[in-house]
C-alpha cells in the first residue's frame, strides 16, 4: 500500500472509533503532535510536584501531610505512565527530558506561579486538578490507545486530588476569619490562571484543527474552558467564597456562565519563559537531574551486570 492509502485506512479506522496503536501505521504529523503533547504533559506532572513540594513540611496536620505527600508522589507516577506511552511513539525519555531542561518543551503555565500559603494547597487541588480532569477525560477517549489508557488511570486519581483539595479549601472557608481571607486570596491568585490552562481560544489555537480532525483531541479549549467555569462556580458559592470576575453572569437560556477577558498577554508571557516562577522550576528540575545522575548510572550499570549474568547461566 502507498502512503495515500495507507492515510485513507488511517482516517477510516479513527472514524470507526477504533484506536491507534504504537506499531499501527501513522502519519509522521499524527506522530509528532502526539509527542509534542504528551510530552508537555509528562513534564506537566514533573514540575508540577514543585509548587506543592514546597508545602509538604508545612502541613498544618499529620493528616494533611499524609494526603499532601500522596498526591505529589501520584503526580510523579503520572508522569511515568506518559512519559513511557510518549516512549511507544519513538522518542527516549532522556530526549525528552532534554527538551525540557534546556527550555525547549513547555510544561502548563499554571506551574509558574507561587504557592504562598497553605490555602494555595488547596486550590490547587481543586482548581488545577478539576481543569486537568475536565481535560484528560476528554483525553481518554483519544485515538492514540496508549495515551487514552493512561488518561483513564490518571483521571482516577486526579478525582481524590481534587476533593482532597476542594475538601481543604472548604474546611477554610468555614473557619476563622483569618483562614477565610487566605482561601480568598488563593482563589483570587488561581483562577484566572486556572482559565488559562485549556490553551489559547479557538480562533487563536493553531494546532486544534488537527488534533480534532484526527480525535487527540475530543473537544476544544473554549468548550472544554466553558465545563470547568460551569463545574466550579456553584462549588465557590457552596462554600461563600467569591470567584474574582466582575463580569460573571448565568446565562439562563444556555445554562453556561458567561465570564470576563482573560489576559492573554500573561499567558503568552508565562509560556515564553517569563512568568513568576519559570527559571526557579527549571532551576530545581536541573539540580534534580544532575543530582539524580549517580542513580542512573548506578541502574545502567545493574542491567548491564544482570545482562552479562544471564548470558553466562545459558
Ligand atoms: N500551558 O494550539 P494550542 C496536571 C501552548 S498538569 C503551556 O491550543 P494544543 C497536574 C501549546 O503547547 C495538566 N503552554 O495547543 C499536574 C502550543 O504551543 P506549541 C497538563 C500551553 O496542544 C500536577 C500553543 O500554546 N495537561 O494535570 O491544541 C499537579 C498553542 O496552543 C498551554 C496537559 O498537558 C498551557 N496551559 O492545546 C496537578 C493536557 N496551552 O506546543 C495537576 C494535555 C497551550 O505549539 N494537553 N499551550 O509550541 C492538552 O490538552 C493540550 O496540549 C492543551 C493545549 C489544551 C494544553
Amino acid at each position: 500500500m502507498d502512503d495515500d492509502a495507507k492515510l485513507i485506512e488511517f482516517e477510516a479506522k479513527i472514524k470507526r472509533g477504533e484506536k491507534i496503536e504504537p506499531k499501527d501505521w501513522m502519519p509522521e504529523r499524527y506522530r509528532k503532535q502526539l509527542i509534542r503533547m504528551m510530552s508537555q504533559h509528562a513534564h506537566s506532572e514533573i514540575v508540577g510536584m514543585l509548587p506543592e513540594g514546597n508545602w509538604i513540611t508545612r502541613a498544618p496536620t499529620l493528616r494533611r501531610k499524609m494526603g499532601l505527600i500522596a498526591k505529589v508522589q501520584d503526580e510523579a507516577g503520572h508522569g511515568l505512565y506518559l512519559y513511557s506511552a510518549t516512549e511507544t511513539l519513538g522518542i527516549g525519555r532522556d530526549e525528552m527530558v532534554d527538551q525540557l531542561l534546556e527550555g525547549k518543551a513547555k510544561y502548563s503555565n499554571i506551574f509558574n506561579y507561587p504557592s504562598l500559603t497553605w490555602a494555595d494547597m488547596g486550590v490547587i487541588g481543586w482548581f488545577v486538578d478539576g481543569a486537568a480532569i475536565v481535560n484528560q477525560t476528554m483525553l481518554a477517549r483519544s485515538s492514540y490507545g496508549p495515551y487514552s489508557r493512561a488518561m483513564l488511570r490518571i483521571c482516577a486519581e486526579e478525582n481524590f486530588h481534587k476533593k482532597q483539595g476542594y475538601e481543604i479549601a472548604a474546611t477554610l472557608a468555614l473557619g476563622t476569619q483569618a483562614q477565610k481571607e487566605m482561601v480568598q486570596n488563593a482563589v483570587d491568585r488561581y483562577w484566572w490562571p486556572s482559565l488559562m490552562m485549556f490553551g489559547p481560544s479557538d480562533k487563536d489555537s493553531p494546532n486544534t484543527p488537527l488534533l480534532m480532525k484526527w480525535k487527540i483531541k475530543r473537544k476544544s479549549n473554549d468548550d472544554l474552558r466553558q465545563r470547568f467555569i460551569d463545574l466550579t462556580i456553584p462549588q465557590a458559592q457552596r462554600i461563600d467564597l467569591t470567584i474574582p470576575d466582575p463580569d460573571l453572569k448565568l446565562n439562563k437560556k444556555t445554562g453556561h456562565w458567561e465570564f470576563g477577558k482573560i489576559n492573554w498577554d500573561e499567558f503568552y508571557e508565562v509560556i515564553r519563559g517569563n512568568g513568576p516562577c519559570n527559571k526557579e522550576r527549571m532551576t530545581a528540575r536541573r539540580k534534580a537531574h544532575f543530582d539524580g545522575e549517580w542513580v542512573r548510572i548506578a541502574a545502567e550499570e545493574y542491567a548491564k551486570k544482570r545482562k552479562t549474568n544471564h548470558s553466562n547461566n545459558n
